[in-house]
Parts: structure tokens; sequence; C-alpha cells
């Protein structure tokens, strides 16, 4: 094998190591990169495919989603320190979704005499060279690495890999300069394998005939799970333990996945409901969740038992964290719901008594009144008319990438999610994952249709006229809902409810909060060679929301603006 520089020597072995897509933002920094792909190429050797982006917090936010679809971490490359600051929030959402990514930055080149091989050339080689590039993503990087000599590629970019991968996965920070992407590659000791990455951590058998056993005894236990549906095996376990315990489920996360289907008896995806019922626990099983209540809306029973089951239950990563746990353990949460729903199953089968009392409890959960499926009706048009268009022209196998902000509890209550891995939103607040996300999740999910639901602040985070331009390059269109209501809704609430008498309140609106000026969502989806729909009316969302579905399905991007009630 011939590689000539470390720059080739590092594209291969991204390659090697699984990652399938390289989202490339090139500057000054890259050029040996950018040679490395075409090199690798003409000499037929593997590696990643090349995502041109044209702004990097949607290429994270698409790695991001990737991860989320695959479990598999790919790699953003950026532009040194500039590159790195405009990952922006996206990097704040990696951390709090364990997403596994690894970002590469270029590092201003060390080298500045003449002849030094990708040494300084431009005065902006200067201006780069920042105290801390990365203490840009310090508090939010797992893991960070300066590539400083060829021979650390292997182990650097191995690593990346594992620490990335690894529960709680996170994101992977590598630097290297361009002096050093030029260096002749050192293959004398190259290694690829010996990188492993740990499996899926069972929990201590101890622990779990413990929940069973409360769980067995329990009048009225609930599960709190934000993520446990993360796995086509974590939902089936979800819904393998309610069917068992006749265990009311909660927790659902804005922006997280399909926990439990949301035609379950169990499903309890309503904020008040779910407060309610963790209220009235006597056993709380929390998995996956890092806020399991709002402790200032609920108060707890004094009896109640609380475990607390997660890879990292301890989670150091958020200083204030004080959520009283009787009994934790550190495992994975679908594994460990598999073990916890198993266990219970023997100590039901050995005790008809426990077997009457959990029949008992399933009864009491399937007796419960199901709404049935939200419509779009007519007249103005509700986000809940969103949901129901959409529930007519969607298919369930759709994957839905859900950023609708105020409007996410309508999300989760109205639009039907049955199955598994078809949500996937960014699971924290860090707008403007949407755009970016869906573009990740198509990558992963070429057979499926991709659709997010986004508010008009969340779309323009997005960065539409990239996401929307990177959507033709890549080949991966997607569907854009708007649920417009004129601007930051969530962020006008806040204001009257902390002062309802306030002058806010009074004018009935507050600063910086309502867009007077903002863009024809349409004629910008046009210019970005998109499909774009205006609807004004709840009738014409079914036909308008067709005709977006035709555009996707015929490989061009949608956006469907819905104008919603502005208040
Ligand atoms: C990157 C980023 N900037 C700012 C915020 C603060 N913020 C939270 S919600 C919100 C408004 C979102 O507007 P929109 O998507 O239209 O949803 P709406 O509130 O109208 O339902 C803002 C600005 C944030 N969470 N993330
Ligand atoms: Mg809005």
């Amino acid at each position: 094998m011939k590689l000539k520089t470390t720059a080739e020597h590092l594209v291969y072995l991204l390659g090697q190591h699984g990652v399938e897509y390289l989202f490339l933002n090139p500057g000054t920094d890259t050029a040996p990169v950018q040679e490395a792909v075409y090199a690798l190429a003409e000499a037929g050797l593997p590696a990643p495919t090349v995502l041109p982006s044209t702004f990097e917090s949607v290429s994270l936010a698409a790695a991001h989603a990737y991860y989320k679809m695959t479990g598999r971490p790919q790699a953003v490359f950026v532009h040194v320190d500039a590159g790195t600051q405009n990952l922006g929030a996206q990097v704040h959402n990696v951390l709090r979704d364990r997403a596994g990514v690894i970002v590469i930055a270029g590092k201003t080149p060390y080298g500045e005499e003449a002849g030094s091989a990708g040494g300084r050339d431009t005065m902006i080689q200067w201006q780069q060279d920042v105290p801390d590039q990365p203490g840009v993503v310090r508090g939010y990087a797992k893991w960070i690495q300066e590539i400083t000599r060829p021979e650390m590629l292997d182990r650097a970019i191995g690593r990346a890999v594992q620490v990335a991968s690894s529960a709680p996965a996170g994101l992977a920070y590598l630097t290297v300069s361009r002096d050093v992407l030029m260096d002749p590659p050192r293959l004398d000791q190259s290694r690829v394998a010996g990188y492993a990455v740990p499996t899926p951590a069972a929990p201590d058998p101890a622990a779990v005939t413990r929940i069973a056993a409360a769980l067995a005894a329990a009048t009225t236990p609930v599960l709190i799970t934000s993520r446990a549906g993360r796995t086509a095996d974590g939902f089936a376990a979800v819904e393998a333990l309610a069917d068992l315990a006749g265990l009311p489920v909660t927790g659902r996360l804005e922006g997280g996945p399909v926990n439990i289907s949301s035609r379950h008896p169990a499903s309890l995806p309503g904020r008040a409901d779910g407060a309610a019922a963790i209220a009235a626990a006597d056993v709380l099983l929390i998995v996956e969740s890092d806020v399991p209540w709002i402790p200032a809306t609920v108060t707890l029973r004094d009896d109640v038992q609380v475990f607390h089951v997660d890879p990292d239950p301890a989670k150091a990563s958020m200083p204030l964290w004080s959520f009283p746990v009787d009994h934790a353990v550190q495992a994975d949460g679908p594994v460990a719901l598999a073990a916890i729903a198993a266990e219970l199953g023997r100590i039901a089968d050995a005790d008809p008594a426990v077997a009457q009392h959990l029949a008992d409890r399933v009864a009491a959960l399937r007796s419960r009144p199901v709404a049935p499926p939200q419509q779009a009706g007519s007249g103005p048009i509700t986000p809940h008319a969103v949901m129901g268009a959409l529930n007519e022209v969607i298919d369930p196998e759709d994957i839905v990438v859900e950023e609708a902000v105020t409007n996410s509890g309508i999300v989760y209550e109205a639009l039907e999610r049955t199955r598994p891995g078809t949500l996937a939103g960014p699971a924290a607040p860090g707008l403007g994952f949407g755009l970016g996300g869906s573009l990740g999740v198509k990558l992963a999910r070429p057979d499926r249709r991709v659709i997010a639901i986004t508010g008009d602040g969340s779309f323009l985070f997005g960065v539409p006229t990239s996401a929307l331009m990177m959507a033709a390059d890549w080949g991966t269109p997607f569907l854009a809902v708007i649920l417009n209501n004129g601007g930051y809704r969530a962020s006008r609430l806040p204001v009257y409810d902390l002062f309802p008498d306030g002058v806010s309140s009074q004018r009935g609106t507050a600063v910086g909060t309502r867009f007077s000026n903002a863009p024809d969502y349409p004629a910008l989806a046009a210019a970005c060679h998109a499909h774009g729909e205006r609807v004004t009316k709840a009738d014409d969302l079914v036909p308008a929301l067709r005709r977006a579905v035709a555009a996707v399905d015929a490989g061009q991007a949608a956006v469907v603006e819905c104008v919603i009630e502005q208040n």
C-alpha cells in the first residue's frame, strides 16, 4: 500500500475504523486532506465518502443523528478554531444526547521557515493560532487529543472511535496541523485492530432481583425513561415490562426517541399525567432519564422507593443533580430492562399471588380510555391539526425529527408513533438540530422518509440555506414542516410567567420574541432547490403535505410552512 502523506493515512484509517462519512468544511488547513481524498480514490483504496458542508453545525447535527440511527460515529472535519466555533450549540446536544461523533479540526501550522512542507504561508495562520483551541469544546468533549507526530495517528484515530462509541457516548475532538498532515506517514507499526468498544453493561444480578421484587410488591409503580427506546431492543424491553408489570411509562424527552408506542395503554405522554403518576408512585424505576421529573412541581410519596439505572448514574457532567435515589445501578438501560422483565417473570411464575397482582395491574391499565387518533379537522391551523394531517399522510415507518419547542408536547400527544426508531430529535435544547439531523437520519436510513417538525425559530437556527443545499448535494431529501407561530414563543411565555402583571403581559408581547421580517419560507425553499408550500387553513394541510411528500419521494427536499396562532 502506497500512502504518501499523514493526511492520506488519516483518511484511510478513518475508513478502516468504520467511519463511513467525512463531513468536510475545508480551509487552508485541509489542503493535504482534500488531496488525500482524490489520491486514495485514484489508488483504488477504500475511504469514507466525503460530504461537503457549508455550515459546521449542520454537519455536526447530521453526524449526531447518524449515530442515533446506527450507533456508529462519523467524522466532521472543521477549519481550525473558527470552524470549531461554528459547531455551536450542537456540541451541547451531542453531550446531552450521548452521541458518538469525531470532530477533527485543523490546527495552524507550526513551521514558518522557507521550504517547510505545509508550513505557514499566509497571514491568517498567525491569527488562527489561539492559546486554547480545544478550549472551545472543552466543557462538552469527552476526549481531546492533538496529533503532533505521524506515528501517533493509529492510536489517535483508534482511540477516538473507541472513546466516542463507549457508553456514555460522546464527542472525541482531534486537532492536527497542516505540516503534520504533510509529513510522510508511519506505516511500519500501523495497527487497526485492538480498539474494542465495550459491550453494553449488564446490571448487577442482585440489583435486578431487588428491582423485580419491588415491582412485584408495588401498588402504583411507574417507569420513567427518556431514552430506553433508543434501540429496537430497548423499545421491546419497555413494552415487555409494561405488559408484564402493568407499569405506566412516562419521562419522554423533547426530541427523544419513541420509548413506547403511542397506542400502548401504558403510555403516558402528557406531562401532567406523568407528574401525577410519579407523585402517586410507591416504586419509581428511572431508566436512562437525566431529568426524571421537575422537583418544583412534583412531591414524591414519603415511602417511595427510587431505583435509578443508567450507564452513568452519577452524571458527573451535570454539576447540580440531586434527585433522590435509593438504589443506583450502573448498566445499559435496554439490557437492564430485559433482565428485570425476565426476573419479574420468574417471580410471577413461582408465586400465583404475584401473578394475580400483576394481572390486576395490567387490567387496570388496559381499562384506561385511549383517545382516537388526532385528525386534521378544519378552520384555522392548530398544532393539533398539523399532527392530525401528518397522521393521515405519513407512514408508521417514516422517521420524524422533532424540534417543535413549545409544541413539542402536542407532537408527543397527538402524532401517532407506534414503531421504534421513528422519532429522532436532538434530545437536548441547543436549537438548530432539526434540518442537519434530518440529513443524518436520511443518510443512515435511505429507505425511509424523513420529516422534520420544527418551530419557525428552530428552522432558522438550522441554517436552512446550507441544510437545503446540502440535501440537494448529498441526495438526502427530507420534508421540513414549520410550525410558524411568528417567532420565539418559548422565550415569551416565561416573561409572562415570571411577571404576570408586568409590562410585557399588559402589552401582550415580550421584547425580542416576534419576527416582523421573517423570510418567505416557500420562496426560501425554492431558492434552495426545495419544494415549498404555505398553508393557512386546516383543510389545506393534507393536500399540501401530500404534494410535499411526493416531491420528497421524487428526491427533492420540501418545506411546508403551517401558519398557526401567534399566541
Ligand atoms: C442555540 C439556541 N439559542 C437560543 C435558545 C433559546 N430558545 C429556546 S426556545 C427558543 C425559541 C424557539 O422558537 P421556535 O422554534 O419558533 O419555537 P416556539 O418557541 O415558537 O414554539 C429560543 C430562542 C436555544 N435553546 N438554543
Ligand atoms: Mg415559533
